[in-house]
Formats: structure tokens, C-alpha cells, sequence
């Protein structure tokens, strides 16, 4: 497992610098087409199936129930934002793109890490005309995780602009100490019983600091570091699509960490604090030779 590949991909030492430096990269034409038709194709199926959810309905009747001000316009015809997790349990083309494409590698070299477990992958699509904004979040608040070397590959299918819901980083955010409670993604509000800050709603206010994006082609990818404050517009336009999948890596240092009030998965139950991230549930993807 690993070797080989690892010099085969793109991954400047700058593209490293950089990711360490301000928390996010973007790494351009690193995905061929392949990779891309294949998990476009299952992507399609999934939102044509009963596992498909639709996040403005139900990411906002949750929010609404713990006392959210959430958009309350679903007319029929402004597009709707669909996400869901953990598809490569269940789809072998997600399981493909998240075990064997080029993202482990570049996970790996980003991380300068010996080891990478996948975490879980993400399916994020925000049809035109979708008003929910990404409410601007630290990743690591959702994880049962700790440590340094953990980071989102976030792949998008189509062009995406800040107008479309390209990703927003506070840059340099991975570094500041503050904890920060996991939100309902699409408002602000924190989930309850969960532990620290709230994150700053920087859509309305920057504070001061300075907001990262990039504009992105098929192929492109960025990474963002566990601990980097993002969040994403809406889609204004009236038809390009923003259709993205997150890959989420851990890397050397990580272990289990589990998170008052975050969501937990099944196999949660069979680990321990303090532990390696190893379990068939969260694999080991690459090994350095
Ligand atoms: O695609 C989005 O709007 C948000 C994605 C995100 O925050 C993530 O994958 O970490």
C-alpha cells in the first residue's frame, strides 16, 4: 500500500507550506476524469434514491426544533441543498474515490504523514438557487478525534465561484487555541450539550480576518487542515450546479477523542479513548513503505 503513488502526485513542497501556513490549499488538476465520471454517476443515483437527504428540509427541521431562525422559504422552485455521510460504506464508487484515488496520497503528503485513515466522506451538493449558506464551522468540533495531522479533501464537480459556494477559510484559524462547538452546518446556532466556543458567524462579520477562496475547475481540489474555521455561500446561480465530495483523513497522531453532544457512529461503541484510529470502520488507507 502507499509507496509508489505518493510521487506520482502533484503535491509541490509550497502546496505543503502553504497548507500548514494558513490551514487550506487548493491543489489544482489533480483528479482525472475518471475518478470524476465514476463518483458523478454514483452521486446521480444517490439523489435519485431513498438514502438521498435533503438538508434544507431536514438539516432545517432539526435546527428549527433546537430553536433555530432558519430559512423557512422552500418554494418549489429554488434549488435545495442535499448532504449526506459515509457513503463508501455502501457505494463502490465512493469507497473507490475514498480508499484508492488520488486523494490518499495527497492526504499523505499534506499531513507528512507515515499512516492515513479515512475518517468518513461527505456528499455536498447545493442545486442553483439554493439559499442555505455553510454556517462557518471547525470540522474537528463534528470528529471524535484529536490530534494535528487530520484534514477535508473537498472535491467539487463542477466550476465552482464564492457566487456558487466555493469554500471561505479564515486563514491561519487551525492555529488559534480556542474550542469550538459543532452548529447545525446550516445556521449558526451550536448543537446542545456540546463543549466551548461559538463560532463567530463570519458570513456577517470578518472581524478582521482575512477570508480564502478559490475559484475551482473539475480536477481541482482544496484541503483544509481539521481546525480551519470554513463555511461556504448559497448557490446564486440559476443553473451551474455545485456538486462537491468531502474526504476526510486522519493522519499519524491521531486518536480517539470522543466529544460531548457531537453525533457518534456505530463503531464509536468499540473503541476507547486515547486509541490509534484503526478499525475496519475507519481503515488504514495508506502506509508508507
Ligand atoms: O460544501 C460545503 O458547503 C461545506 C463543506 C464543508 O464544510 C466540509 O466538507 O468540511
Amino acid at each position: 500500500m502507499g509507496g509508489e503513488s505518493f510521487s506520482a502526485v502533484n503535491v509541490s513542497d509550497e502546496d505543503v507550506a502553504t497548507f500548514w501556513r494558513d490551514g487550506a490549499v487548493c491543489l489544482r488538476g489533480v483528479i482525472p476524469q475518471s475518478w470524476r465520471d465514476s463518483v458523478a454517476e454514483a452521486l446521480e443515483d444517490w439523489l435519485r434514491s431513498p438514502d438521498c437527504l435533503d438538508f434544507t428540509a431536514y438539516g432545517g427541521e432539526i435546527a428549527r426544533q433546537a430553536g433555530a431562525e432558519v430559512l423557512t422559504d422552500i418554494g418549489e422552485r429554488r434549488g435545495r441543498f442535499y448532504s449526506g455521510t459515509d457513503h463508501w460504506q455502501t457505494r463502490p464508487a465512493f469507497r473507490d474515490l475514498a480508499q484508492l484515488s488520488p486523494l490518499v496520497p495527497i492526504a499523505a503528503r499534506l499531513l507528512r504523514s507515515r499512516k492515513i485513515n479515512l475518517y468518513e466522506d461527505s456528499i455536498l451538493v447545493k442545486e442553483p438557487g439554493t439559499l442555505e449558506k455553510t454556517a462557518f464551522h471547525q470540522d474537528i468540533a463534528y470528529f471524535h478525534a484529536e490530534g494535528h495531522q487530520i484534514c477535508t479533501t473537498w472535491m467539487p464537480l463542477d466550476p465552482v465561484t464564492v457566487e456558487t459556494g466555493a469554500l471561505k477559510f479564515i486563514r491561519g484559524s487551525h492555529l488559534w487555541k480556542t474550542q469550538y462547538r459543532p452548529n447545525f452546518f446550516i445556521t449558526e446556532l451550536a448543537m446542545p450539550d456540546t463543549e466551548g466556543e461559538n463560532v463567530p458567524n463570519f458570513h456577517k462579520d470578518r472581524r478582521g480576518h482575512e477570508v480564502v477562496s478559490f475559484a475551482t475547475e473539475p480536477g481541482d481540489i482544496t484541503v483544509h487542515h481539521a481546525r480551519t474555521i470554513h463555511g461556504a455561500d448559497g448557490n446564486a446561480s440559476t443553473h451551474i450546479r455545485r456538486r462537491a465530495i468531502s474526504v476526510r483523513y486522519c493522519g499519524d497522531d491521531a486518536r480517539y477523542y470522543f466529544r460531548k453532544g457531537a453525533p457518534r457512529k456505530p463503531h464509536h461503541e468499540e473503541v476507547r479513548q486515547g486509541d490509534l484510529m484503526d478499525h475496519p470502520a475507519c481503515p488504514i488507507v495508506w502506509q508508507a513503505d
